[in-house]
């Protein structure tokens, strides 16, 4: 598993490790040391809060405990990157109780591909699931999410193309009910976040999915694609004012050399990241955890 994080991290290691490796090996630290840090966390896409933050604190330790090799400040350097990466999180699934979860977010990031890899881990681990095809907008969505329940077994709930997606989930709520599903996985339609007219109508599925699963778990889980870099912050912020979002997954982690992103997203948002998406296949999931990041990242 572990290597498995580390190979789908490689790019970002590549870009990173080389560039951090040397750094933390140089004979001094000077004025020029502290500008080199500071230079490869923003070209990582860290973000200049996480960035300023991670910088003050390794100055004031470096002082604190006068320290004077670098190779002595990187363990502190990564103590501090898991420390922003560690936020409070529920857990994914609430057991004994129906889920359902929306999967949100802008075109193309991975929102279908998700849902499969997390029908795939979910049914690995004995849960019953079901598929919303709450995308009822572009074309071949529902089939695309019809070719995964086919493959992995899931029963599909569906309308026509142009459908109101709120009914979708409606009635998905009540095949999971009918057939006692542990949870139902809803797919929506991408949309860009500065739509607020398609912002409106995510809002109507949740409060339809609220009401019609009262005594259920519902949660909103943004589905972002790492390779955008810093926009995806913005993307975070307006889909979290507008649906007050429980989780985070991160996508593409595979294909970026600026894995940095999810320090930035944390550091701005504190809403967990459940998920990281390292590649195509339903198992290129992983479970996110801090200290594994960190590890696989700068080891
Ligand atoms: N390399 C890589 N590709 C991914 C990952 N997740 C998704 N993809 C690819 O991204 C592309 C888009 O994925 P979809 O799941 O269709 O994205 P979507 O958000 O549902 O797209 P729309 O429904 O059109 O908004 C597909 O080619 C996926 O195989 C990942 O973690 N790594
Ligand atoms: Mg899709």
């Amino acid at each position: 598993m572990f290597n498995k994080l580390k190979n789908g991290l490689k790019k970002s290691r590549e870009g990173l490790l080389g560039q951090f490796t040397g750094l933390f090996s140089r004979a001094s630290i000077d004025e020029n040391f502290w500008e080199n840090i500071e230079e490869a966390l923003i070209r990582a896409d860290i973000g200049i809060g996480a960035t300023t933050k991670i910088l003050n604190e390794l100055k004031n330790q470096a002082k604190k405990l006068n320290i004077k090799n670098p190779e002595e400040l990187k363990d502190l350097f990564k103590r501090e990157i898991v420390k922003i990466l560690t936020v409070k999180n529920d857990g994914v699934i609430n057991k004994g109780s129906l889920n359902i979860l929306l999967l949100v977010g802008v075109n193309g990031v991975g929102k279908t591909t998700t849902l499969a890899k997390m029908a795939n881990k979910f049914i690995n681990s004995g849960d019953k699931v079901i598929f919303a095809a709450a995308d009822t907008f572009r074309a071949a969505a529902i089939e695309q999410l019809q070719e995964w329940g086919t493959r992995l077994g899931v029963d599909v709930i569906k309308h026509q193309r142009g459908g109101d997606p709120a009914a979708v989930v409606f009635d998905a709520i009540s095949a999971a009910r009918a057939r006692e599903a542990d949870i139902v996985l809803v797919d929506t339609a991408g949309r860009l976040h500065t739509n607020i007219n398609l912002m409106e109508e995510l809002k109507k599925i949740k409060k339809v999915t609220l009401r019609e699963a009262s005594d259920g778990t519902v949660k909103t889980v943004l589905v972002m694609d790492a390779t955008t870099g810093q926009n995806g912050i913005s993307q975070a912020k307006l889909f979290n004012d507008a649906l007050d979002l429980d989780a985070i997954i991160l996508t593409k982690l595979d294909g970026t050399a600026k894995g940095g992103i999810v320090v930035a997203i944390e550091e701005e948002l504190n809403i967990p990241i459940w998920f990281i998406g390292v590649g195509e296949k339903p198992e290129d999931l992983q479970d996110f955890n801090p200290q594994e990041f960190v590890d696989a990242f700068f080891e």
